[in-house]
């Protein structure tokens, strides 16, 4: 798909043929399963140097709402049954090189099974200044020390203009996608988010699209996209969330112009349970997971839940049609919850998925993309 054809397709108002599009794509490689990961967000500190016009989430030491997680803190939120933590954090002025590798040893020694997704390209190119180390230096150190993935985050939108105007001391698009190359290079799958729904127009949203399909295309090491709907909170650089119809275009026409990442993530903390279920018929195949404890986007005062059951999450796939595939962090497949507890019209009466749990730690399935020697 063209520029221009992303372009016309957000004007489209055929709102569900869009969607119909887009679910071809997704059904032709997933069929009717959706994704979903048993996890906990830990977000260590909001303590950061930088102070992004967007962010509600970030703030200086000293003041009432700062606070610092020990490793201690980081080990009590975490259990056995988790298969993925994802940590993402403030720009910390202080902390040691070796205290951030401690935590990633700490937590592989109480809970070896659990993989680590931990630290957006942001926070990489902070740790290479600081600690000059160069880029590849702390990927492979973080990596031996327990290291499976990089979250997306950081990416916002790849247009120098909005960078200047919300995001001016924050990295840009070339240094963002300098760090996934290594990353992918280096046998370190990630994921790629965008920020949308502020002062971004469209053609920015398409072009930051096409920075990644090309990245992609070299590398095969992007397991997911994540479209993030800007919550106002306070910060309020627009009025209002975008609407759930641009929600719904945003994450119809990211499938189809991202036919080379194999993940198209509803991340229902910032598109609302109903939407992010909706999602799922809009190529979307991922839910994200139960999170545990969202901090930064309830910071900035988002209306969804904090966490999810397993059970919610179930319900909110079948609801939408489709098959709930539990996943851990590099979409290696968990279990497949049995289809003869089928979503009712209404979506109720779903509490219970009576499929046993898998109980095998080989993964069944590679991710597409990653098999190029990449892990
Ligand atoms: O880069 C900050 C965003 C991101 C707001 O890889 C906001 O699976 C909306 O990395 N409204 C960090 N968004 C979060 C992140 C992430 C999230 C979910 C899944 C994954 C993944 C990664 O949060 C930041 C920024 O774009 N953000 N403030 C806000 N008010």
């Amino acid at each position: 798909m063209s520029r221009a054809e992303a372009l016309k397709l957000f004007e489209a108002r055929d709102l569900i043929g869009l969607g119909q599009l887009a679910n071809e794509v997704k059904q032709a490689t997933w069929g009717d399963r959706a994704h979903f990961v048993i996890n906990r967000q830990i977000n260590p500190t909001n303590v950061c140097v930088l102070s992004c016009r967007f962010c509600d989430f970030a703030t200086k030491r000293g003041r009432p709402n700062a606070y610092e997680m020990t490793i201690q803190d980081v080990l009590d939120r975490l259990s056995p049954e988790l298969r993925e933590v994802h940590i993402v954090q403030g720009l910390h002025p202080d902390w040691t090189w070796d205290f951030y590798l401690e935590m990633l040893r700490a937590i592989k020694t109480s809970f070896p099974r659990m993989q680590i997704k931990a630290w957006t390209a942001v926070e990489i190119d902070y740790f290479s200044k600081k600690f000059r180390l160069s880029v590849e230096e702390v990927l492979v150190q973080m990596k031996e020390a327990g290291l499976s993935a990089l979250p997306g985050g950081g990416a916002e939108v790849f247009s120098e203009r909005v960078r200047k105007a919300l995001f001016p001391f924050k990295i840009g698009a070339p240094r963002w996608l300098e760090i996934h190359r290594i990353a992918h290079q280096l046998g370190i799958p990630t994921n790629a988010t965008l920020l949308y729904g502020h002062i971004e127009t469209r053609e920015e949203r398409v072009d930051h699209l096409l920075k990644l399909r090309e990245l992609q295309d070299d590398t095969g090491g992007f397991m997911s996209f994540i479209p993030l709907a800007y919550q106002v909170g306070k910060t309020r650089v627009v009025e209002r969330q975008a609407s759930a119809i641009e929600d719904l275009k945003t994450m119809a026409i990211s499938r189809l112009l991202l036919d080379n990442i194999p993940h198209i993530k509803a991340y229902w903390v910032t598109m609302g349970e109903e939407t992010a279920s909706i999602a799922l018929n809009f190529g979307a195949d991922d839910l994200d997971g139960t999170i545990g404890e969202e901090r930064i986007m309830h910071a900035a005062d988002a209306a969804s839940p904090i966490r999810q059951t397993r059970e919610r999450l179930v319900e909110l796939i079948r609801a939408s049609g489709c098959v709930p595939v539990e996943r851990d962090a590099l979409y290696h497949e968990v279990a497949v919850c049995d289809p003869s507890t089928r979503a009712t019209a209404s979506g109720r009466g779903l509490a219970q998925d009576s499929a046993p749990r898998a109980q095998e730690e080989v993964p069944r399935a590679l991710p597409v993309g990653l098999h190029n020697g990449h892990r």
